[in-house]
């Protein structure tokens, strides 16, 4: 039995107690005149929160979690399923539990002062002790814990702080979100020190108009406030008014009693700068309490911005504008680390999101570290701030469990409480994936009371019925719902809130398609607004392949553009060891572990771009400002005039000054050339100066229209020339290593896996078909061959028609696919080269990889990529590197030879170093063997990539359809 009462209690499954000993939540600014604990602790893993403490200590890091610092207790991941099987709210008897202990100097300055230990993030329960005796008890695994240490740590001496984290408890049960579970101190430790007469709280609210009004709560560690005690406050120099109505309120009003004083200051800024995400104009507020001699007790600063934030109808506002809502789901993750995220790394991940268009950002599914929401402000994000709220595997149960009851209040109002005064928060969330239940309810209510100037969301409270205006969600937000049942709800008159999906376009592997879609949809819909795609990274952990070990801070450059370095990968569910796991699901991000941008974000630049072609009329190009709040003045930008004959003119572009939501034509820069073929103009924009997150120069958008078709031209047979093909009917040729064959089968996505499609195209046999010459037929300069593949659903017959032309030999194919395969991956050649052949450059979109429905605005132009570097390596390796709309390619060797692919029409072309057989048979990327050669694929159609590992399919349009298809094309050797 232990004698310590933090360990007697049981905390960790007590869902009643949520604290014990914490201090409030507030917003007071605590960054100067701390004293960090950061580094090296001493450290135990005991097997259970009541097992004895030992002598033998080794050391971890704070910040960081212990599942990454080299003990036993490996990270593991499940999504919804919970990772052990006790009911809430108990917790398994194997119960990792992290003991930090380290010695701390508190500077004999301080003496006199109220002292205050901060734990930035402990999961899931936190036991403080200092010199033994206990402090306090948190839980709320990503929101700071506060206690006050005064009188019980030894100023001007040494005193023991230990951190007792407990991972699995009550608390798991509401922590149950899609992503690695980990143990340990994730976020800083520090202690600071106030005068005992010190700001409780502040809350800023200033509005679109330039109304502020700042509202201090004052303490003192003594009880009783001092007489004569008041606040100032200054915004950017110029000083705050003190509210009087509000000071004589309380000085008469009984509620206001001697220990917790309340004052208010008030101005209001002419021609106010507002705040927006495009125009994140901020101003510098200072608050300051004073004794009644004048002197500063205590100082908080703040960076204020002017906005408004309103739901008129079914639209959301800020500042009366109707955004739109191009976010991203962002968890605190990192490789090397798990969880914790520095802040140069926090700001790089937000310039990246800036730079490929995003506006929005919502806390999936906790509150993010603090500084997150610092460089939001900065940077210009709107912030849906979710409460660390997930209880996914006992939803039902819990949503209404009074024993949880507080626990959903107290971290729903603690969110608020620390985040209510950034103007790039603009809505509350509840939680995520809880059901629906009286604990929301009370939650909702807490915020009502206390911010009512931001919307609520809640996606669980949305679903049941997304117009129905008693439910605590402000906001229609579904997860994953169709565009079409979206725009019908849009449509069908019974829309009373904005929709904006809180989760879509899940971005698993090779996926998010329909995107361009979806935004063509939102644009035009009054009533849609945008959403976040599910999410901005793939947590993939860095791990050595020899020991299954992850690899901990020290991995630093031990990757390189989305691949880890030779033996390491990329460790997903399973990796560590785990049984019970849910795989690669936790791979779905539209940037690499290491943050390299994927295909999709180039994409999502292009959807985003502020400055359009709107079209091209005889009077010139008609441009139009797609922003919300901001001219153009800050961009500029290029023309580019691109030829199919591999042409390119440039010359440098005007961009004419539109306001928001105004077109304007601007004269054709160039004059069309006779000759040359098909023609596309490309505005190439990008920043006039430098912007917080670009330098000059850096690309903003690349929008395009096509100025001229091309003209089809019939090749020349020559029938005194001739076209070899084996006993077998291939074609042969000097470049070929494998000759040209049918193919209906791709390396299956994540969606192709996870929406059943592939385990039909495995029982239909697609990925192994037989293939059965039934007929050759040569004449002069010509060869036919009639193949059949056979398969599960029936035979599918090839026809091959090999012609000998001017320096080549035409292609022209046909497939007839029986009507039970209704829906394959690709119809299609297939073939592979000679060694050697190292560079591919093509007419066609591009440079970056696209598929047809997630090929927008992958400008059609002249393109050259290493063919090594055409590959996506998406994590669990599958179909990538295609590139869609390609006219005409080169496959070449440094001394320029090499073959040339001419094709009937823009077709998806693929070339690789393995072929679909080769990414399908491993797990990671560090198990592929590359191939000397390429392994070229020409489809007369493709697939759409759609999102159904979580979501929907792509759309019909983009299904490959039973019956007959034809292709052709010309190979010349270069
Ligand atoms: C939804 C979750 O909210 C999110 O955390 C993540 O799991 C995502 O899906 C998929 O990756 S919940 C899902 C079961 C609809």
């Amino acid at each position: 039995m232990t004698d310590d009462p933090l360990i007697a209690l049981r905390p960790w499954e007590a869902p009643e107690v949520t604290s014990w000993g914490r201090l409030p939540m507030n917003a007071v600014d605590r960054r100067s005149g701390v004293l960090p604990l950061d580094g090296d602790w001493r450290f135990q893993l005991l097997p259970a929160p009541d097992a004895p403490v030992g002598g033998s200590w080794s050391s971890a890091y704070v910040p960081g979690a212990w599942t990454v610092q080299g003990t036993d207790d490996l990270p593991r991941y499940t999504n919804v399923r919970m990772p052990f099987p006790e009911y809430p709210p108990h917790s398994p008897a194997a119960n990792p539990t992290g003991v930090y202990e380290r010695e701390v100097d508190v500077p004999a300055e301080w003496a006199g002062r109220r002292i205050v230990l901060q734990v930035g993030a402990a999961e899931s329960v936190l036991l403080v002790h200092v010199d033994g005796r206990p402090v306090g008890v948190s839980k709320d695994s990503h929101l700071a814990a506060e206690f006050d240490l005064t009188g019980r740590v030894r100023v001007g001496a040494r005193s023991v702080v230990r951190l007792t984290v407990i991972k699995w408890s009550d608390a798991s049960h509401i922590e149950d979100q899609d992503q690695w579970w980990h143990g340990g101190i994730t976020r800083s430790v520090l202690l600071y020190a106030t005068d005992p007469l010190h700001l409780a709280d502040v809350t800023v609210r200033a509005s679109g108009s330039g109304k502020l009004r700042v509202d201090c709560r004052a303490r003192d560690a003594g009880g009783a406030l001092p007489e004569g005690w008041y606040v100032s406050g200054e915004l950017e120099g110029q000083p705050l008014t003190q509210d009087e109505e509000f000071d004589r309120f309380n000085a008469e009003d009984e509620r206001v009693s001697d220990f917790l004083g309340e004052a208010r200051l008030r101005t209001v800024v002419e021609d106010v700068r507002t705040w927006n995400a495009e125009t994140p104009e901020l101003y510098s507020l200072t608050v300051r309490l004073h004794r009644a001699d004048g002197t500063v007790a205590d100082t908080s600063r703040h960076r204020t911005g002017f906005r408004d934030v309103e739901i008129t109808g079914r639209d959301l506002l800020v500042n009366g504008e109707r955004i739109f809502v191009r976010g991203v789901n962002r968890h605190d993750f990192h490789p090397l680390t798990g969880r914790t995220v520095s802040y140069d790394d926090m700001r790089a991940d937000l310039i990246t999101l800036k730079r490929f268009g995003f506006n929005a950002i919502r806390t999936s599914h906790y509150p993010n570290d603090p500084a997150l929401y610092d460089l939001a402000d900065e940077l210009g994000f709107y912030v849906v701030d979710e409460a660390d709220i997930e209880s996914h595997d006992h939803a039902h149960e819990i949503a209404d469990d009074p024993r949880y009851l507080h626990a959903f209040v107290d971290r729903v109002s603690r969110m608020v409480l620390r985040d209510k005064n950034h103007p790039s928060v603009v809505i509350w969330s509840l939680g995520n994936e809880s059901d629906y239940g009286a604990n929301h309810d009370a939650a909702a209510g807490w915020v009502r009371r206390h911010d009512p100037t931001r919307p609520i969301q809640y996606e669980g409270a949305a679903k049941l019925d997304w117009a129905d205006p008693s439910v605590a969600s402000d906001i229609a937000c579904p997860m994953y719902a169709s565009l079409e049942e979206c725009v019908a709800h849009a449509l069908s008159g019974r829309q009373t809130k904005p929709l904006i999906w809180c989760e879509y376009s899940h971005a698993m592997g090779n996926s998010n398609g329909t995107l361009a879609d979806h935004w063509a949809a939102i644009e035009s819909t009054p009533g849609l607004q945008g959403g976040f795609i599910w999410e901005f990274w793939d947590h993939g952990i860095l791990q050595h392949v020899n020991d299954g070990r992850p690899v901990g801070r020290g991995g630093v450059g031990l990757h390189d553009n989305g691949v880890a370095a030779p033996g390491h990968r990329w460790a997903y569910g399973g990796d560590f060891g785990e049984l019970l796991h849910d795989g690669a699901f936790i791979a779905d991000g539209v940037v690499f572990p290491d943050r390299t941008p994927k295909p999709v974000m180039f994409e999502h630049r292009e959807i985003a771009a502020p400055v359009r072609i709107e079209c091209f009329r005889h009077e010139g190009i008609v441009l139009g400002n797609h922003q919300h709040f901001r001219g153009l003045a800050w961009l500029t930008g290029d023309w580019e005039l691109s030829l199919a004959d591999g042409r390119t003119l440039t010359s440098p572009a005007e961009l004419p000054d539109l306001r928001p939501g105004e077109t304007a034509a601007v004269p054709l820069p160039f004059e069309l050339p006779e000759e040359g073929g098909e023609a596309w103009l490309t505005l190439r924009v990008t920043t006039a100066g430098d912007e917080p997150w670009a330098t000059r120069g850096t690309v903003v958008c690349l929008p395009q229209v096509r100025l001229r078709e091309a003209v089809p031209q019939a090749p020349v047979m020559l029938k005194n020339r001739s076209v070899e093909v084996d006993g077998d009917g291939l074609l042969v040729h000097p470049l070929l290593t494998c000759a040209p064959t049918l193919s209906l089968w791709r390396a299956p996505t994540d969606n192709d896996e996870l929406g059943g499609m592939a385990p039909r195209w495995r029982d239909w046999g697609l990925d192994a078909l037989v293939r059965k010459v039934t007929d050759v037929r040569q004449s002069p300069g010509q060869v036919t061959v009639h193949a059949e593949y056979a398969c599960e659903a029936g035979v599918v017959r090839h026809l091959q028609v090999f012609t000998a032309v001017e320096g080549a030999i035409h292609v022209a194919e046909s497939a007839e696919l029986p009507d039970e395969l209704d829906d394959v991956a690709r119809v299609g050649s297939v073939f592979e080269t000679v060694a050697g052949l190292d560079l591919m450059e093509w007419y066609g979109q591009g440079p970056w990889e696209s598929y047809p429905d997630r090929a927008f605005g992958a400008p059609v132009g002249h393109h050259s990529v290493p063919v090594d570097e055409l590959f996506t390596p998406y994590l669990r390796p599958q179909e990538s590197g295609g590139r869609h709309g390609v006219r005409h390619f080169t496959l070449s060797a440094p001394d320029a030879t090499g073959l040339a692919v001419v094709l009937d029409e823009p077709r998806q072309v693929g070339v690789s170093r393995y072929r679909a057989a080769d990414l399908t048979g491993v797990t990671h990327h560090d198990e592929l063997v590359p191939r000397a050669g390429c392994v070229v694929h020409i489809d007369a159609a493709h697939r759409g990539l759609g999102t159904a590992s979580c979501g929907p399919d792509t759309t019909a349009s983009y299904l490959v359809a039973p019956g007959v298809h034809r292709w052709s094309w010309t190979l010349r050797a270069l």
